[in-house]
């Protein structure tokens, strides 16, 4: 890891898809600027002033010219469009099997806590060959999430979901890097992914204080918070029930509908005034100031898990 290096080792699936459109880009930038600067240093010389280069019978325009010119970049720049949006793509989607991980930035270092429990500070154990989506939020500062050996880099933003998901395909160590500058000590907000076997994971995972899944952590949250109260069939108070909830379509109080997807049901609990459930009041006391932001992720997680269930 400290050999120099002009590009970091390939340790995941869109590495090499990555590098190529990088490559392509760079080879591109490379062919223009030899067929742009060359003449013109070659033509400055040879019509300096003075010279008795043959001046007279002037270009005075050329179809060929102008067509070509115009039609060259319009196909490069689309072909590298398309390129990149493929890219994008993939990139942006996480098959439906990904492991779960929940990051929380924060000056200056990474806590993420993975779906069976286990948590960790700085340290990303990960399965070789499997995929891994990880769910992120920053409880300060803008801060992003950034793995050079897997070629991604995500901003982690306070008040907001984003995430980034990558199929390990080397055993090692590789670098994590903040990459965005978030304070004094932003450059050593530093950690290392470890890429295992998945057996050696499994034991990993398993070991020591196991803890309680993110699910039961956020399950028991629901219960001891006081949000099981209101949201029961029972209620004295007249609320939505939240199974089947997760990814659905709602009806707002505005006449929107909107899908209830992560950043939902976050604003639901912080800012509970900002999006109405159509046929409800305002009631629901807002939980800002009073759960952790990995408390919220474990609520959220709780959530998705009773969303499967179809609504009452
Ligand atoms: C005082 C009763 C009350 C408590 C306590 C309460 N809620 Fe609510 N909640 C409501 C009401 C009423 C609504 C519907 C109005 C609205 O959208 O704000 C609602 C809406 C929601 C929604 C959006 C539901 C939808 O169908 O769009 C979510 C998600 C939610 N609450 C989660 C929670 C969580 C998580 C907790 C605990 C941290 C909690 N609530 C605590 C009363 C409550
Ligand atoms: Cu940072």
């Amino acid at each position: 890891m400290d050999k120099f290096r002009l590009i970091p080792p390939q340790a995941s699936t869109s590495a090499h898809q990555i590098d190529w459109l990088f490559i392509a880009l760079v080879a591109i930038m490379l062919f223009f600027l030899i067929s742009v600067f060359f003449p013109i240093t070659w033509f400055a010389i040879k019509y300096r002033s003075g010279s008795d280069a043959n001046r007279s019978n002037p270009s005075h325009g050329s179809n060929l010219i102008e067509i070509s010119w115009t039609t060259l970049p319009i196909v490069l720049s689309v072909a590298l469009f398309s390129w990149g949006a493929v890219a994008y793509y993939h990139i942006e989607r996480p098959p439906p099997n990904a492991l779960q991980v929940q990051i929380v930035g924060k000056q200056w270092m990474w806590k993420l806590q993975h779906a069976e429990g286990k948590r960790e500070i700085n340290e990303l154990h990960v399965p070789l060959g499997q995929p891994v989506a990880l769910t992120m939020t920053s409880q300060d500062v803008i801060h992003s999430f950034f793995v050079p050996a897997f070629r991604v880099k995500q901003d982690v933003v306070p008040g907001k979901y984003t995430s980034e998901w990558f199929k390990a395909t080397q055993l090692g160590e590789y670098h994590i890097f903040c990459s965005q500058y978030c304070g004094t000590d932003h450059s050593g907000m530093i950690g290392r992914v470890v890429v295992m076997e998945p057996v050696a994971y499994q034991r990993w995972l398993t070991a020591g204080e196991g803890g309680e899944s993110i699910v039961v952590s956020g399950r028991r949250l629901f219960l001891d918070r006081g949000c099981s109260g209101c949201h029961a069939v029972n209620s004295k108070f007249h609320t939505p029930l939240l199974e089947g909830l997760f990814d659905k379509p709602v009806p707002l109080s505005s006449g929107e509908i909107v899908k209830a997807d992560e950043q939902y049901l976050r604003d639901s609990i912080l800012l509970p005034g900002k999006q109405i459930a159509a046929g409800y009041d305002n009631i629901m006391p807002s939980y800002a100031g009073q759960l952790s932001e990995e408390e919220i992720m474990q609520l959220i997680a709780y959530l998705k898990s009773i969303g499967d269930k179809t609504s009452p």
